[in-house]
Order: C-alpha cells, then structure tokens, then sequence
C-alpha cells in the first residue's frame, strides 16, 4: 500500500497540482496541503511565523503564512551577478536576510504567496534555479568548495554540476509556472497538461524520498560525506587526476519526532569506480532507490532503510546490474579524513590569485546592529566592488576567490568598515560549529536553534579559553528537533531540542565525522549547558594523552551511550502529546 504523497504526485501532473488557480486567486494567501507536497519539488515549503501564532489564534486570525524559497547551487557556486540577485530578492521580495544552508544553498524566508513568481524568475534569470532544491528528488549535490586551481578541485566541482544536471527533473511545470519567456515576457499562467514529458530518471512518481549527493577530497571531510545518501570520496593520481571515487552509501541523519523505527546511519562503502563510470553509478544508485525504496511508509523511505533492511551485498549486486560495466565497481580503496572544517582565512589559489573564507555566524547574512556585523552590506559591496565569485561552504560560511593580490587589501577594508571578522581569534570550536533555523520558521522545530546558538556559543568559548582549550578542535552543533538537519549526530557535543528550552545531549561523535554520538543526557535544560560542557571539558583536560584530541581522547576512554534513537525521546514526547491532546498524537510531518 503506498503513502498519501505517493499519490498526490501520481496525481499532479507532473507536479502541477492546483498550484495555478491558487496563485491566481487573491484571495488565498497559502496552498492546500496536497499542493504543499508539490511545491517542494519547486523549492519552497509553505510556513508560517510562529512567533505570531499564539497571539492571532487569540485574536481569531489564520496563521501569518509565507514561504520559504531555497535554490539549488551546486557544489555552492555563484558568480558575483547571481550573489547580488539574490541579495537583491532578500531586500525587496523576503525578509531582509539570505541563510546559507549547510548543502551550499540559499534560502529566503517570510516570503509572500503574492511574491513567488519574482523570485523563482529573478533566480532563475540569474542562471540558478530552486527547481529540485526540496522535494523527492535528487537535491542541491555538495563538493568541496575550496577553490584550488589543481586538477581535483576543478574535477569535483564540474562533477558537482554533471551530476546536478543530470537528476534535474524533466516536467516543464516549473518553467510553466513560475518563468518568463526567453524574451523576458511573463508567461501566461496555464501549468500547460498536455505537456507531459518522459521523466526517464524519476517515472510518474519520482522518489521515494528525498535524495542526497556529496563529493569529498580527503583528508578534509567539508562535505560530511557519511551523512549522504550516496558520497564519492575522491582518489588523485600523482598528477592531480582524479582516478576514482569510494562510492559510499545510505547515510542520513534523519529521526522523526514521534516515530520509532528512525535513526541516523553513517553511509557504508559500495566500492571504488573509476572517475569516468562515476556517473553511471550515481543513476544506478539512484534507480535502485527509485524502485525499491519502502514508499507504503514515508518514514522508512530514504535509502538507508533499504540498504539496512535489504543488506549490503544485495544493494552492490542490485546496483551492479544496472551498470554497463559491472565489473569495474570493485573493492572500496582506503581513505582517512582529518577535519569536517572550513579553512578560513586567506589562501593561494595556485594561479597566483587568493580566496579567502568568511565565518558566517550561523549562516544567517544580514546586517546586525553594531557593534554587530554587517554582513549584507559587506558581501553585497564585494561583489559590486571587486567582483569575485563566490562558493557557499557546507559549514555555512562564505568563500570569495580569483581575487588578484591587489584587491585583497580593497576586500578586507570592507570587511572591517561592517565588522565582519576573520575569525582568526575564534576558538576552534567556534569555528565550524553550527546550528539550524529551527524558531520560527521551521514548522517542525521543537525548542529554539539559530537564535540561541551564538549565545550558548559564546558561554562554551569563554569555558574553552579559561580551560586553555581554545585551540582544540571540537565539533559542536545544535538543533531545533530530531530531524538532524546540522548533522548533530556525527558531533563530538550535540544538543538536540526536544522542548521549548530543553535538549538532549550527545557525546561522541568526531571532528572527522566518522563515528556516531551517543546519548549522554536525555534532557538538558539551556541553562545548564554550559556547566555541563565544563565538565566534560575538565575531564577531558585531565584525562587526555598530549596532543590528543577530544574525539581521540573519547574514543580511547569511553564505550558511546546509546546511538541516538527515536525510542530515547520520541516515544514519551508523543505520548505526553497524546496525554495533553486527550488523544493519540499525531507526529508534525516535515519534509
Ligand atoms: Fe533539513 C526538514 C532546514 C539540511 C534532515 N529541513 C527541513 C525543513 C524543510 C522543515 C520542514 O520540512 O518543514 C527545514 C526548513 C527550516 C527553515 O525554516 O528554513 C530544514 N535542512 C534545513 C537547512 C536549512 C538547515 C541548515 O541549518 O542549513 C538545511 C538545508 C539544506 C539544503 O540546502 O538543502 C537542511 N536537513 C538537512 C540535513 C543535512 C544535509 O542534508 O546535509 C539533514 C540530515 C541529513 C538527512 O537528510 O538525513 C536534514 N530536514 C531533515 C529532515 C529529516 C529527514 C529524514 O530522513 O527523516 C527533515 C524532515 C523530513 O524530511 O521529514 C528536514
Ligand atoms: Fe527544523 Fe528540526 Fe531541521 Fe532544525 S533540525 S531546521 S528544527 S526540521
């Protein structure tokens, strides 16, 4: 039997829905529920301020709805012209701020119904899209950023857009809906039905569930590539020639609240294909998921669960028949990762230009009070003024590059009149910490996120400097609900919110991304972070051989608590849900 969203989308019409009449009726300022489906395959989820919920449900009103609107930039490029598009559409069309997100994209939030046309057109009149950036389909693929003129560097970007290319849906509802004409007429709005088109990768119902797609060049694992459902973990041949790719597969970190049977998974390696076969493998990967992924139930649907449940070696063999050259998929190579960070700073491209990286606090760009940073206003100047292109980073920072030795000093004048800094002083730990939107935009968060996290960041850094510890590396991440979507689970130290104000802490996760934390604490209250953090940083300080990391140190001193599961809190969440509703909870559905 096949979940609701199965048929709504056997039912859209290529993903049309009600979409149009919708848009045209004024009267409406949000889409119905099966329409909301849909529209995530175009890049944006309905939401709503739920700052404002409690206060118009008092005062009779509906929910103050407005969307969400996330493009799809492989591998986090963008040329100078596109950054400013899209600063330009945060100002006049969302609410005034552009969120990196940690897969290389944009999001715009606060959205207006009567405001989506513009953007989706001005975005992709710049040369991007959103088309694919949500939904069940391949999403935004991640590559490591780092804009090096070698070989590899090059190779895995253009790999990033090959792929990307590859699994963009095919139906012309998109163009349909939201575009102009090449002449930069509006298209009159029909959502044309007689235009069905083969969609020979995803068929009539597209994927089970959303898919995801990370490239890496080891030792520096940027991208998180044991959380993607299908990673490729570069190999370079003496030349800088990429030779091959380990093929990793099933990672995801998703746990839904109210649902047994969800966890995390760390991906597990398929074997190693040489770099021309590379794109062969993805569809194969792919296909397998496309026709055997569990769709009778939208929460056991990501390729982990098949891969868990139908085995490895099923999966390879399954894979393998799809492959024009089986035999070339062969053992996995060996690989090792150092860091999951971003190098920030200043770096030498090799072709005599620099890049330089720019912490991002919580990937949020926009311009804070002083002595804040002016973020906006400083990337929007850089981009007028100098020109350079730009890479989003999977930690949610900003990269500028081709910049000429010459420029570098006009670069860092603006950075320092808008207070933007370097981070050169941060702690390690600051540096590639993270956490989601979470409050109030996210419908599905359950304690605050974004908002907190500078803060809680801010005790942890002066814990650190006291203890002398400012200079470990230390993976610390946050986030609003179980869903995972900062990657928590893979941290050294996660808090994982479970209540308004309360989260539950993992310990053990690693600054390489490798290994999986374990349930230290089922609640910990925000308040008592920082104590707790002290603590686990004492011993950490007394206990550690010289040199040793903290992810070393844990690993050679403690057994992991449990692996993070929906049973350690989800159940007694819904059944407190259950208790307060005087009926059987209904978990939030997300996507
Ligand atoms: Fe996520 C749902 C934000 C990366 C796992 N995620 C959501 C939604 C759309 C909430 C919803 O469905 O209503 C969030 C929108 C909040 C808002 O107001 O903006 C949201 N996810 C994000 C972002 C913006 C977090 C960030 O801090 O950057 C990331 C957008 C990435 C992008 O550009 O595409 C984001 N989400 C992730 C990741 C990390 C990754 O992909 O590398 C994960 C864990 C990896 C994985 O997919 O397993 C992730 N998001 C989820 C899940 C759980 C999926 C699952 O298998 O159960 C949901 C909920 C769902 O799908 O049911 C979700
Ligand atoms: Fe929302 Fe939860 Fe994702 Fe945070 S982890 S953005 S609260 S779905």
């Amino acid at each position: 039997m096949s979940n609701p969203v199965e048929e709504i989308k056997e039912k859209s019409r290529q993903l049309r829905g009600t979409i149009v009449p919708t848009l045209l009726d004024p009267t409406k300022d949000h889409f119905s529920e099966e329409d909301y489906q849909l529209l995530k395959f175009h890049g944006t989820y309905q939401q709503d301020d739920r700052d404002l919920r409690v206060e118009r449900k008092k005062q009779g009103l509906d929910k103050a709805w407005m969307f969400m609107i996330r493009t799809k930039t492989p591998g986090g490029a963008l040329t100078a012209a596109q950054y400013l598009t899209l600063d330009n559409i945060a100002e006049n069309l969302a609410n005034g701020t552009l969120r990196i997100t940690n897969r290389q994209g944009i999001q715009f939030h606060g959205v207006l119904k009567k405001s989506m046309q513009a953007v989706m057109q001005q975005v992709y009149q710049s040369g991007m899209t959103t088309w694919g950036a949500c939904g069940d389909v391949v999403r935004n693929t991640m590559a490591s950023p780092e804009p090096l003129y070698d070989r590899t560097h090059e190779d895995v970007q253009k790999f990033a857009a090959q792929l990307s290319d590859t699994f963009l849906a095919k139906a012309t509802s998109y163009v349909k809906i939201w575009l102009t004409s090449p002449e930069g007429e509006k298209i009159e709005l029909t959502a044309d039905e007689t235009e069905i088109v083969e969609e020979p990768i995803y068929g009539k119902h597209y994927l089970p569930r959303k898919f995801k797609i990370g490239i890496v060049i080891p030792p520096r694992n940027d991208v998180d590539i044991y959380t993607q459902d299908l990673g490729f973990v570069a190999h370079t041949a003496p030349d800088g020639r990429i030779e091959g790719y380990t093929v990793l597969v099933g990672g995801g970190f998703g746990m839904s609240h109210g649902q047994t049977q969800t966890y995390p998974v760390l991906s597990k390696p398929l074997g190693f294909i040489p770099a021309e076969q590379a794109l062969d493998v993805a569809v194969a990967v792919v296909t397998t998921q496309r026709d055997h992924g569990f769709r009778h139930d939208r929460k056991q649907a990501r390729l982990k669960y098949l891969i868990e449940q139908r085995g490895l070696d099923w999966f390879r063999s399954e894979v393998r028949s799809r492959l024009k050259n089986p035999e070339l998929l062969r053992e996995p190579r060996s690989f090792s990762f150092e860091d999951v960070s971003d190098r920030l700073g200043w770096h030498e491209q090799g072709d005599g230009r620099l890049w330089v990286c720019v912490p991002v606090e919580v990937g949020r760009i926009k311009d804070i009070a002083a002595p804040g940073p002016e973020y906006r206003t400083a990337f929007r100047r850089i981009a007028q003024e100098i020109g350079c292109p730009i890479r989003l980073t999977p930690n949610c920072n900003i990269i500028f590059h081709d910049i000429l030795p010459s420029q570098r000093q006009a670069l860092e004048a603006i950075l320092a009149q808008h207070r933007v800094v370097s981070g050169a002083d941060f702690t390690r730990a600051r540096k590639v910490s993270h956490a989601c939107v979470a409050l109030p935009t996210c419908g599905l968060a359950l304690a605050e996120s974004e908002r907190v996290f500078p803060e809680v960041m801010d005790e942890i850094d002066a814990i650190l400097r006291d203890l002398q510890l400012d200079q470990e590396p230390l993976l610390i991440r946050m986030s609003g609900c179980p869903n995972g979507c900062p990657r928590p689970y893979n941290a050294d130290l996660a808090f994982v919110g479970r209540a308004p104000g309360k989260y539950a802490f993992y310990v053990g996760g690693s600054y390489r991304g490798d290994r999986l934390a374990g349930l230290a604490l089922k609640t910990l209250k925000i308040e008592d972070i920082p104590s707790t953090v002290r603590d686990y940083l004492l011993q950490f300080k007394a206990g550690r051989n010289p040199g040793e990391t903290f992810t070393d140190w844990w690993g050679r001193t403690h057994t992991n608590g449990e692996p993070p599961s929906s049973e350690q809190f989800h159940v007694e969440l819904a059944e407190r849900a259950a208790r307060l509703q005087g009926q059987k909870a209904s978990p939030p559905d997300g996507d």
